[in-house]
């Protein structure tokens, strides 16, 4: 039930499977992933419709990204580029996990996401619960923000809640350029989802160092009063805080053995959105964020992991019972 759109550039990415860093003869597991096609996978698993817009290579690696979306029921509203290649990300590993990332995306087809893809987009922008944006976009380029701005307004034209997760990727562009770019996409949200770095960064706060709960409440609160109605500080093995209409909510976090923790972020949102959509409290929302937060970072891959709704009950249950 209820439905998300939204929009962004997914990759090729590639995984060293015999070394830590691609040299010779070292074989690469390809797969794919985008923190929005993330949420969009996250929210169809859980009985969501989820929607993607976004652009590929006319190549192999751009009817990788097409295929697998579509096989996980996600609605792909993809242009193909014919001058542009789908771009790529390597993934560095040490002790089998992945150390950091390295993009291969400049002038790629995802990368050239520009306002008339959204307008052709437009119908299923309107009619949409949710749009989720996320701040890797914006890092992107200008044209890219600019899809950013005009998704914005269509859905403000609909009546569609938008939803921005801060995803500062400092690989992409500083500090410096990127605060105010991600403070007025924030502000234009309804729902704004950050870490206490993230929210640090639009407040023009210093972060906190070994962020408290109270410090969570504090910064999402803060968030709160840029705009949104509501926001949401991730604080890691501390769970997740949420801000809404004036209410300081905290659920903890459950343990979990890290294999690869890209993608939890995403994975997270998509389990506060689906949530959301079914019209659950944001103590409940915060309660399956951070479930499928733990479970795509219990797997390898960013988004593999994701449960199905079935799943994500075994596992609640299983929980209960060991407890
Ligand atoms: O949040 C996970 C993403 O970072 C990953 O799936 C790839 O979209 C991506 C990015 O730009 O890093």
């Amino acid at each position: 039930t209820g439905s998300v759109v939204t929009l962004g550039e997914t990759m090729a990415v590639l995984t060293p499977t015999t070394a830590n860093r691609p040299g010779p003869g070292c074989p690469l597991r390809v797969g794919i992933g985008g923190a929005e096609s993330n949420v969009a996978v996250a929210v169809t698993r859980l009985g969501a419709v989820g929607t993607w817009i976004g652009r590929v290579g006319d190549d192999d690696l751009g009817r990788l990204v097409v295929r697998e979306l579509r096989a996980e029921g996600v609605r792909v509203l993809s242009e193909t580029d014919p001058r542009a290649p789908t771009g790529l990300l390597l993934k560095e590993m040490r002790a089998g996990r992945p150390r950091r990332v390295r993009y291969y995306r400049r002038g790629s087809a995802g990368s050239k996401l520009s306002p008339a893809d959204v307008d052709r987009a437009a119908p299923a922008i309107a009619g949409a619960d949710l749009l989720h944006l996320t701040g890797i976009t914006a890092a992107l380029g200008s044209q890219p923000l600019a899809a950013l701005h005009r998704a914005v307004e269509s859905a403000r034209g609909s009546g569609t809640r938008v939803s921005f997760d801060v995803n500062h990727r400092r690989t992409l562009w500083p500090d410096a350029t990127a605060a105010p770019v991600l403070r007025s996409l924030a502000a234009a949200a309804d729902l704004v989802f950050a870490g206490p770095e993230e929210a640090a960064l639009l407040l023009g706060r210093t972060p906190p160092g070994e962020p408290t709960v109270s410090d969570g409440k504090e910064l999402a609160a803060a968030l709160c009063a840029l705009g949104p109605d509501t926001a949401v500080v991730k604080l890691g093995a501390l769970g997740a805080v949420a801000a809404h209409e004036g209410a300081l909510v905290h659920e903890p976090a459950r343990p979990v053995t890290v294999v690869d923790a890209v993608g939890a972020g995403d994975a997270f949102a998509g389990g506060y959105l689906a949530e959301l959509l079914r019209g659950l409290p944001p103590v409940q929302s915060l309660r399956t964020g951070n479930a499928l937060g733990a479970a795509v970072s219990a797997t390898a891959g960013d988004w593999e992991g994701l449960p199905t709704r079935a799943e994500l009950a075994d596992r609640v249950l299983g929980a209960e019972v060991v407890r």
